[in-house]
This record gives C-alpha cells, structure tokens and sequence, in this order.
C-alpha cells in the first residue's frame, strides 16, 4: 500500500510531531510522457528490463513485498522483467528483530526465497536506520543503543551471509537541508554510529558490498548530496569499509531530476565505490524522465544497476502519483519502452573503462587506484556454493589478484553434469557447450595487488564447485 509519506516527511525526526503532506502527493501528474524514439543496435534488443540490463553487466531491479507473493499478476511481472530484488519492508529493523535478541526472518526468507529460485539476485535493506525501528529499539539510547544497532547487524547479517549482493548497511542518516547529519536517536550516540555499523558489517559478511543509501542526493548541487560525498571520501581516505552509494531517485515536483544527476553518480563513482539507483519512482512517469536516468546510469561504468521501487502504480508507496512503469492493470506503460529502448541501445560493455574523475572539487581523490600493470595468468578464481534448493543453487566465485594488479579477468569452468546458469551479476558470461567463460563487468576488471573481487551466480541442476581457471590480459 502507498503512505502519505514523502521523502521529505522523513526530514523530521520519526515519532515527532505531525506527518505533514509537503510535496508529490498534494500535487498532479507531473510532466508530459512522451514515448522516446531511440536507436536500437540491430540484432541487440533484450525484450526485457532485466536482459536488456544484463547486456552491458548491469541488473534491473524491484522492489517486493512478501505479502504480494500470491498474487501471479504480480509475480510474472516480476519474474519476468527484473533480475534484481530489494524486500521493501521485509528485512527492516522492526521486521528481523522485532524484540530485543528474537529476530525473526519469516518474510525476508520469503523475498529472498523467491528471488533467487526465480535467478534474481538480492539486495538487503536496510540495517541501521532512524525509521522503522521496533518500540525497543526507539526507546534506546546512548551505548545500550549503539551495542543494539551492532547486535542487530550481526545478527541479521549472519542469516545472509553469503547470499547478497549488497546491504543497505545505514540508510537515510543525512539532514534534508543543511547537509550535516539528521538528528536521530543512532546519532545521539556519537558521530561514530555510521562507521562502526559499516565495520560491524565488514567483518559480519566480507563477501557482500557495503552500501550507504538516501534520498535527496540526486541533484549535486544540493548540500545533502555534498554532505554524503564528503563522508564517502573520508570514509575512503580512512579505510572505513564501504563499497557502494544508493541514490534513492525518488523523483517528484519538490525533488525534481536535474541533468546534473550524471554528475552526481559519477563524482561518487570517481570515490571508488559502486553507485546504484536504488529506489526510482517519477512522479508521473514521464518517458523522457526516465531514459534520462537510465542513460545517466549507462555513462558511468561504476553506475551498476537501477532498481524501482515497485512493480505496478497500484504497487507504489506514492500510487497517486502513478510512478512506475506498469499502469495498475499490469500493463507496460509509455516509460516502460524508453527504458528498455535506452538499456538495449547501451549494447555491450565489453572492456574495462576506466573510472571517470569529473573531480567535483579541487581537492584530489585521496585513494588514487594504482596504474595496473598487467601480468599474464596473475590471478586465480574459486567458486563456492552459498545457497542450494531443488533443482537449483547460488553461487560466489572470487577472483583474487596475485602480487601484481590485475587489469581484466577471465574466468572459466566446465560443468559437471549439465548445470545451466540462470542469472549472473557482477559479470559477463559466454557459454559454449559446458564450457562457462566469465570476463568482469566494466566496473570491476581492476583488482589490487592481493586483492579480490567477486562475481555470483544462479544455476539450474545439482550444486557443483568445478575447479576455475582465471586468466588476466
Ligand atoms: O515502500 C516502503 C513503504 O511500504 C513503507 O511503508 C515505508 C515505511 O517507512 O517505507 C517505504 O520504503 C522506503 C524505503 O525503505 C527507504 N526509502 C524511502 C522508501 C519510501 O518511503
């Protein structure tokens, strides 16, 4: 169901004063949807989001709820379109430890359940939040709070370990407007709160990407989206373990897209993290509104995928303001086409690009990525199984880098008995017969001396760990 909540609602502390209608759903349709004519590499075309996304190793995700799991409209929208799934509610502070020490994962295994048996790979949100807390939580303060907050990641982060791709480790933690951090009762117990839950996470699951996410970091211009930049580059100059940014995109008349968002993913981008659109709704669904973000993801290498938040208008926190890119009756809407027109006319991504530096200040990039020298055969790969049901299974393979950097890899394994690959992120698969080549994905062919990377996947048939070959150019 939708909630009268805006983003902005969010700018005041949670269970402080009167929820407030200031912006989208007060408002009308916003914006003309005009159908995009765009070019289309003959021959290329994916005829679904998630395909078209996959073409160049990027995925196309959704937001869904445990509780719409039994409705097939639903469902085969889902199953079909996307290869990505956020739970929207379900794995939240007051859904996985609802009391103190008891955690409960009943529909986060749901979500999850569904979406890796259906080859979709999972994105957790969120761990540490000032929303969304369970009452034993609200009512925390000081160092019993911060030790509940690392509790809590520990806890729900060991239920996943291993099986996602990324966690919305703190969520939402910046002020609306003045670009320092929102008042909460998390920061009430120290300035310290993001870094140590990030820590707390590296070192509960080092295999999954860290990520911090918002809303209203869109336009780089504003001091919100300064205020999260400048704690990512220090975050990045002190080694606090971060992998990723989420930008929201909740885009609506008061949070309107501004052709700077381009900016704004790549500056991130050039901090050496991932950056993923992790929430897009349009208010209105202008057609034109959402190829632009689409192709602002698409220029940027690191930009590694974009997830809607929900299926069909009907589906939508905001569904008066119909967001998304099915109508209520499942049908594809007008922003449906231009976004798998702008996905398919991306085409491949077949080599490494290197990260762009549009530096946003004159200060430099603290962490300069060292000039990769490449050495034939200097890197070795491992496939381990993380998760397995009939007739299917998941699995992380890592690939490390030797004493020397590694500038592009390719991995290879011959199947056993008959596996098929049904989905794979984080790369680009070839198969021939039951030969799997895998060569890294635009964003991540770079690997540090010693370092490693890891790339995942969804196979049909009996778990099997064949032995890899990785070989660097
Ligand atoms: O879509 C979610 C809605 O069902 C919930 O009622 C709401 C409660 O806070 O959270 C919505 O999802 C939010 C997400 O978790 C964080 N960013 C803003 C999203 C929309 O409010």
């Amino acid at each position: 169901m939708s909630t009268n909540a805006t983003p902005l609602d969010r700018s005041r502390r949670p269970r402080s004063g009167p929820r407030r209608m200031l912006l989208a759903g007060a408002l009308g349709v916003l914006g003309t949807i005009t159908a995009l004519a765009m070019s289309v590499p003959a021959g290329a075309a994916a005829s679904t989001l998630g395909a078209a996304a996959a073409q160049s190793g990027r995925y196309f995700g959704t937001a869904i709820s445990a509780g719409k799991l039994g409705d097939s409209a639903y469902t085969t929208i889902a199953n079909r379109e996307f290869n990505m799934v956020t739970p929207e509610n379900e794995m939240k502070i007051d859904a996985t430890e609802p009391q103190q020490g008891q955690f409960n994962f009943t529909n986060g295994d749901r979500v999850y359940n569904w979406a890796v048996q259906n080859g979709k790979q999972v994105r957790g949100h969120t761990l540490a939040w000032h929303s969304q807390q369970p009452g034993w939580m609200q009512s925390l303060s000081g160092s019993a709070l911060r030790q509940a907050m690392i509790n809590h990641i520990n806890g729900v982060m060991a239920h996943y370990k291993g099986k996602l791709a990324y966690w919305d480790v703190v969520n939402e933690a910046f002020d609306d407007s003045n670009g320092g951090r929102r008042q909460s009762n998390l920061q009430a117990t120290g300035n310290d709160w993001i870094e140590v839950a990030f820590r707390t996470a590296r070192a509960a699951d080092p295999s999954v990407k860290l990520c911090y996410n918002d809303y209203n970091i869109d336009n780089w211009t504003w001091a919100k989206t300064q205020g999260v930049y400048n704690m990512v580059k220090d975050f990045k100059s002190r080694g606090v373990p971060i992998d990723c940014v989420g930008l929201q995109g909740h885009f609506n008349s008061g949070s309107a897209y501004n052709s700077n968002f381009r900016t704004t993913i790549s500056s991130f981008a050039a901090l050496g993290v991932d950056v993923a659109i992790t929430e897009l709704d349009i208010q209105g669904a202008s057609a034109t509104t959402y190829a632009n973000v689409v192709n602002d993801c698409l220029a940027v290498p690191r930009c590694v995928g974009i997830t809607v938040w929900g299926v069909r208008d009907s589906d939508s926190w905001r569904s008066g303001d119909t967001p998304l890119l099915f109508d209520g009756n499942g049908n594809k809407k007008a922003a449906y086409t231009s976004v798998l027109n702008a996905l398919n006319a991306a085409g491949p991504n077949p080599s490494p690009t290197p990260t762009p530096t549009p530096t946003p200040t004159p200060t430099p990039t603290p962490t300069p990525t060292p000039t990769p020298s490449p050495v034939p055969g200097a890197c070795s790969a491992t496939i381990e199984t993380v998760n397995s049901w009939q007739g299917g299974f998941q699995s992380t393979v890592t690939v490390r880098a030797g004493s020397s950097p590694v500038n592009g890899w390719t991995v290879k394994w011959t199947w056993p008995s008959g596996q098929t690959i049904s989905s794979l992120w984080n790369g680009t698969q070839t198969v021939s017969g039951s030969t799997v080549t895998v060569r890294n994905a635009a964003y991540n062919g770079s690997i540090a001396a010693s370092s490693s990377t890891t790339f995942g996947f969804t196979a049909n048939g009996t778990a099997a760990t064949p032995t890899a070959t990785c070989t660097s150019p």
